[in-house]
């Protein structure tokens, strides 16, 4: 169990949490000198940065974009007298991909991992009524021990870089919201909901663990905040009648108060939206309270202009109302959990979410992404080291799903990202994972990883695991590009028809698909690279989508133009998106949005 509540921070009437984000004091410590010279206590110099964010496109020093290593931030943050008594926490979004956290001088905590939040419990060591020194030492480096993978190198002039087998740049830095927060010695830890549909009605099952010992109770609000529902106990159910449901694009939300009591006076009290639904796979059926759904969307990227990684909350409302546009209605956060604020504006718009652990680059090749096509066969998980990456790889689960699982709009956990399945010694590493995810989420929502390029049936060890197969497939880019795409179609039939012949009964879908494109790139006849080419392309796909039954999906590589690693493959980047960096439309967002709005929700159904 983990050692912190996942809960989002919120100010209630027993809970205060104040945002630390604006600008810190940044110091890069290439020599590794901070804790010898001190920095523990204060950083040197008067450098700023914003929070949150990633640090590197600010600067315009190549040496700074390009730094792999050790990096400090420090903030002064004043604590209320009067929040003696409680817990008070420092809680990082996220801290990518390490960090170690020191307040007034003394090392608190460490984190590892970059991608989900953790809490500092300062409650024993912080001073009222005055400021105290917040230090957070984040490192970026990339290992084969810890997702995403990757390795570190050093370059002829002692420069450390980053060397990513994965395709997106690497990021990292305070990239999300920080708080202060007080809550309560005794205080609501980790909530569970499961759901049932009992003709209009419904029954919201569920677990509350505290901190303590004394009567919990619920009610729960309708969206106008009127009680619908009451229960008293630490597990029990709520029974609604005339539930309102949480719907695509139709999404109902609920207000679930939960209160630790003693006799009538409030401990505790947390707050979360809900949205009642079900979710399951029926033979090659998702079904989302019970009726069929196909799903249209994209693999996307925390990614945007001068902020890289950071959330911005600007690019999430662009890229909500671009999706709403296009007639989407879904994302798989590849390759790596994303801010908690995107959830809970798709819980809000009714999207749903493929939620993706930060297991990517497990492929034993610089690119591994490219090696795929050429069906190169390496057996990544008999290194020595896996052990230890399957350590960091299940606790990555455990914290994604305690932070993510009462999302409404997280409909299924993704548990890596092109792996490397064609050796025996995946399957064990595989079953652990699949299980831990089954075994932490009440809701069992079906568990799939996305399949590499040679991933087939033949090859493949480990798609047994998936309650939905997805495939990320490049036929007619990687693959037989260009004039070649007719022959493209014919491998990509071959393939599908493969995969018809073992007679799954599982739902496929395609979680990437793409071919890059240059925004700014006309050309008739078409070539690889323009907008012509990405059309054509598009064309192909989308007819051997329909051909399939069991296809009951496709999100698209990518939602927009996003950093990468330079490289002879990128110009400036991966140009997969349909819409640029910039989020403007390419040409093929039309023949999206034509296609998307025309497919019915319950398409093949
Ligand atoms: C993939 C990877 C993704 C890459 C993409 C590409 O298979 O999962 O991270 O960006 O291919 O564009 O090559």
């Amino acid at each position: 169990m983990l050692n912190y509540s996942m809960l989002y921070p919120k100010t209630t009437v027993s809970r205060r949490a104040v945002s630390m984000d604006g600008m810190w004091k940044f110091h890069l410590d290439a020599m590794e000198i901070g804790e010898k010279e001190g920095w523990t206590e204060g950083l040197p110099g008067e450098e700023r940065i914003p929070v949150p964010a990633s640090f590197q496109d600010f600067y315009t020093e190549k040496d700074i974009r390009e730094y792999a290593g050790d990096l400090w931030y420090e903030k002064d943050v004043f604590v209320p007298g009067e929040w003696e008594g409680k817990q008070i926490l420092v809680r990082f979004g996220a801290a990518t991909h390490r960090a170690s956290v020191y307040v007034n001088g003394l090392k608190i905590t460490e984190h590892e991992g970059g991608f989900l939040p953790f809490c500092a419990d300062v409650t024993e060591i912080v001073r009222y009524n005055a400021h105290n020194k917040v230090v957070v030492k984040v490192n970026n480096e990339l290992t084969v021990t810890n997702i995403p993978c990757g390795e570190t190198i050093t370059l002829s002039n002692g420069k450390k870089m980053a060397k990513p087998y994965f395709d997106f740049f690497n990021y990292s830095g305070l990239q999300r919201s920080v708080y202060l927060m007080a809550v309560p010695k005794e205080s609501v830890f980790d909530i569970d909901l499961d759901y049932e549909l009992c003709g209009d009605d419904a029954k919201v099952s569920y677990e509350i663990k505290t901190t303590g010992e004394h009567p919990v109770q619920l009610t729960l609000l309708d969206a106008e905040g009127n009680k619908t529902a009451e229960a008293e106990g630490k597990k029990g159910v709520l029974n609604v009648r005339n539930a309102r449901l949480w719907n695509v694009h139709d999404a109902y939300l609920y207000r679930l108060v939960i209160r630790i009591m003693d006799e009538n006076e409030v401990i505790d009290e947390y707050e979360e939206e809900i949205g009642i639904r079900t979710v399951e796979v029926q033979g090659t059926k998702i079904l989302l309270n019970g009726k069929p759904i196909y799903l249209k969307g994209f693999g996307k990227h925390e990614d945007s202009d001068v902020v890289g990684r950071g959330f911005n909350i600007g690019v999430m409302k662009r890229d909500f109302e671009l999706m709403k546009w296009i007639g989407a209605n879904s994302l798989r956060t590849s390759h790596y959990p994303y801010s908690e604020e995107i959830y809970q504006m798709a819980d809000r718009e009714g999207f749903l979410i493929i939620d993706e652990v930060p297991a990517v680059g497990l492929f034993a090749s610089l690119m591994n992404f490219m090696e795929a096509s050429t069906g190169k066969k390496t057996a990544f998980f008999e290194k020595e080291t896996t052990p230890i990456l399957l350590q960091a790889h299940l606790k990555a689960v455990e914290e994604m799903i305690a932070r993510d699982k009462n999302h409404p709009s997280v409909i299924a956990w993704s548990l890596l990202n092109e792996p490397d399945t064609s050796s025996k010694a995946a399957v064990p590493y595989f079953k652990e994972v699949f299980e831990k995810a089954h075994e932490l989420d009440v809701q069992k929502r079906p568990r799939t990883f996305a399949l590499i390029m040679n991933s087939v049936p033949g090859v493949c060890q480990c798609y047994q695991f998936s309650d939905i197969i997805a495939l990320n497939r490049y036929y007619g880019w990687y693959v037989k590009g260009g004039y070649e795409l007719v022959d493209a179609e014919e491998l990509f039939r071959k393939e599908m028809d493969a995969w018809k012949d073992l007679n799954l009964d599982k739902p496929f879908i395609f979680t990437e698909y793409g071919a890059d494109t240059l925004g700014e790139e006309h050309k008739l006849p078409s070539v690889m690279w323009s907008q012509e080419y990405q059309k054509e392309y598009l064309e192909m796909t989308n007819k051997v989508f329909d051909s399939y039954d069991f296809i009951k999906g496709e999100q698209i590589w990518n939602f927009a133009d996003f950093q990468t690693t330079e490289g002879i493959l990128r110009v400036n980047g991966n140009k997969k998106g349909v819409f640029t960096r910039q989020r403007q439309p390419k040409d093929a967002a039309y023949l999206l949005k034509k296609r998307w709005e025309e497919l019915p929700l319950d398409y093949k159904g």
